[in-house]
């Protein structure tokens, strides 16, 4: 899109393209462009088969909890239904809630995990 980051050196017939600043600089508009990305929490949801030893080895294998934090967050699904296990950017949500199903199924338990926008 013309006009908002770099100016249009074309419509003024600028040949340097450095906007008439006549020493062959680009001027760039000094607005801020960068966005902060979106964040995405990875919800572990309640089931009635995986082991609640399973679920906090889990929790500290794919997100760095400690034991004490693992133990929280699986009795909070357990009890709630839905928890908690951190806040990541998409592309780092998504990773590790895949490995965490491929581990549990791997292991043959029925673990789920979801993403959810902030
Ligand atoms: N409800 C499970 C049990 O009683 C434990 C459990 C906790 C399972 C959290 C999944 O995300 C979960 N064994």
């Amino acid at each position: 899109m013309i006009g908002k980051g770099v100016k249009n050196s074309m419509a003024n017939d600028d040949k340097n393209n450095d906007n008439g600043n006549g020493n062959g600089q680009l001027i760039l508009d000094s607005r801020t462009k960068t966005k902060k990305p979106s964040m995405y929490k990875v919800i572990m949801l309640n089931d009635d088969y995986t082991p609640m030893e399973f679920v906090v080895h889990v929790l500290q294998k794919f997100f760095g909890r400690s034991s004490g934090e693992a133990t929280q967050i699986m009795l909070n699904v357990h009890q709630r239904g839905v928890g908690v296990c951190g806040v990541y950017s998409f592309e780092i949500a998504e990773s590790k809630a895949q490995k965490t199903i491929d581990y549990a199924r791997k292991n043959d338990h029925p673990l789920q995990l979801q993403l959810e926008k902030e």
